[in-house]
This record gives C-alpha cells, structure tokens and sequence, in this order.
C-alpha cells in the first residue's frame, strides 16, 4: 500500500523532547517572533544561537521511541514516504531513510548569504564563517515563519498520489502542514489521526487513534 505520514513534535515527545505549543512548550519560555523568524534572528543572533544549539543538544541526547522505530518497520511492507515537520534526527536514528524534513534541519548550517548548507557544528555562531563565501552569516537550516517549506512539490504529490494518510503528533496549527490531511481527503485519499488531544483539524480525518503515540503508533503498524 502508498502511505503518506506526516510527524509532528508529539512523536519525539516521549524521547524527552519538549513540544512547541504545551504549557511547558518550547514558546511558553520564548516568544516565537523571536527565535524562529529571519526578523528575530537579524535582531538578535546571539538569542537565537543559544535557543537551536539548546535543541541540538537536547536531540543529540534523546533517543527514538517506539513510534519512531514502528514507522521504521512500516517501510519495510509499505511504499512509504515519511514526512516531518521536526528538525530532531530521531527518525533517521529509529531507521528510517529518506525522511523528508520539511522544515529544516538542526544538524545543518547555512548561509544566509550565499545559501550554501554544511553540516552544524554543535554549537553554532552566526560570526562562523560560510566555507563557501568566507562570510561571517550562519543560521541554523530550519524553516522559519514566512520561509517556504522544502520539498513542497514531493510532498503534495506523495500525498495525494497516496491511499493512506497519517498525521501523527502534530497540533495543525502550522500551514502548510495543517492543510495537507484536507488535501488528501480532497484528493479521495483515507485519513487518520494520531494524537494524545484533540486538534483543530480533527475534522480532515476519517479516523482518529486517541493516546501517546509509543503505544498508537506501533499498535497500528503491527
Ligand atoms: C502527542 C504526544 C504524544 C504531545 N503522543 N501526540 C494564517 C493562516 C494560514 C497560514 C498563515 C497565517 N499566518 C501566517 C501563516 C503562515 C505560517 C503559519 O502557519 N502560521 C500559523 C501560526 C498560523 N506558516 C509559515 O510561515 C510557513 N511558511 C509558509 O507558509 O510559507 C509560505 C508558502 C507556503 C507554501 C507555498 C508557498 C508559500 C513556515 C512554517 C515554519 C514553521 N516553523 C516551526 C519552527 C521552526 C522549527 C523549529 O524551531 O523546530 O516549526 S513553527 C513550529 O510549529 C515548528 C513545528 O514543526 C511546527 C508544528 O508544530 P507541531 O509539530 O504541530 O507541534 P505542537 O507543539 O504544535 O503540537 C504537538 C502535538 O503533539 C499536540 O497536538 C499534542 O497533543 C501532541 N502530542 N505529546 C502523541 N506523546
């Protein structure tokens, strides 16, 4: 069978990585405009610095939990496209291939000069120089507000071209992720939901599996 996931930060919640919208969420101790806008970083790099190298250095330490590792042993009897809106390494860690990250990457660093990426080093500053322009402009390689997502084209078409969609441990509340389970619907494609809570995008699916998801995730893929 075709099957689409979409990820979002519940399924690396259990690996002891904090959300961004619960009460001890990440943006109940930063306000997003600062840390994940290209305005908040032109204002204030150091801030911005100290908030990703924290999240890459929180995933280095996290470990893939059960979801991760069943989403792993999906691929193997399904043609499978894994997309995610985390930018923690935790799916590749739990065995998958070929993950999409639509919203960048903690592991990379790029240029906000010449746009060339590296791999990040663990703690990042944006006075490192790009080893392909020389200049002192380094950001994390994650998408942020008012950015575009990467792989939109691969993604769209992977979901509508698929007959099973999953939206696993995500709020909707971040477009165009949110909308991509009403496109599939749209498209006539069976739609499930994953999630501890209910969601404001609860009605995009014809089913919903209801908990954390080390225990929904595999429960389902057995
Ligand atoms: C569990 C669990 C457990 C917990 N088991 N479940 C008005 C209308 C529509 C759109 C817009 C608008 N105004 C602005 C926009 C656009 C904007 C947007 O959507 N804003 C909204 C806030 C309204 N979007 C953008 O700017 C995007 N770009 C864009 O639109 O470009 C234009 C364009 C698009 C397409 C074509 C052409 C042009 C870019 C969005 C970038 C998002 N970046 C962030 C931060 C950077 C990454 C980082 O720092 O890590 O990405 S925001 C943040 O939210 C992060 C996440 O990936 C994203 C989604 O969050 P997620 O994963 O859903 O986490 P939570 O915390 O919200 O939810 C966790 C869920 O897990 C909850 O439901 C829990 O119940 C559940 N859970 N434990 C199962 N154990």
């Amino acid at each position: 069978m075709r099957i689409a996931v979409l990820t979002g930060a519940g399924i690396s919640a259990e690996s002891g990585i904090r959300t961004f919208r619960a009460s001890n969420g990440l943006w109940e101790d930063h306000c997003i405009e600062d840390v994940a806008s290209v305005e908040g970083f032109m204002r204030d790099p150091v801030l911005v610095h100290r908030f990703y190298n924290m999240r890459r250095a929180d995933a280095a330490r996290a470990q893939p939990n059960a979801a991760h590792k069943a989403l792993a042993r999906l691929a193997q009897h399904h043609e499978l496209t894994l997309i995610t809106q985390n930018v923690d390494d935790l799916h590749e860690r739990g065995g998958s291939d070929d993950v999409i990250h639509m919203h960048g990457s903690l592991l990379g660093a790029l240029c906000a000069e010449c746009g060339h990426r590296w791999p990040a080093p663990l703690a990042m500053r944006s006075l490192d120089l790009c080893p392909n322009c020389g200049k002192p402009q380094t950001r994390p390689d994650i998408v942020w507000f008012g950015e575009v997502p990467h792989h939109l084209e691969r993604i769209f078409n992977a979901v509508e071209q698929a007959q099973l969609f999953a939206a696993i441990g995500t709020s909707g509340q971040v477009y165009p992720a949110a909308g991509l389970a009403r496109h599939a619907r749209r498209a006539g494609v069976r739609t499930i939901e994953m999630n501890m809570a209910n969601t404001v995008i609860g009605r995009d699916f014809h089913e919903k599996r209801s908990g954390p998801a080390s225990q929904v995730v595999p429960e389902w893929v057995a």
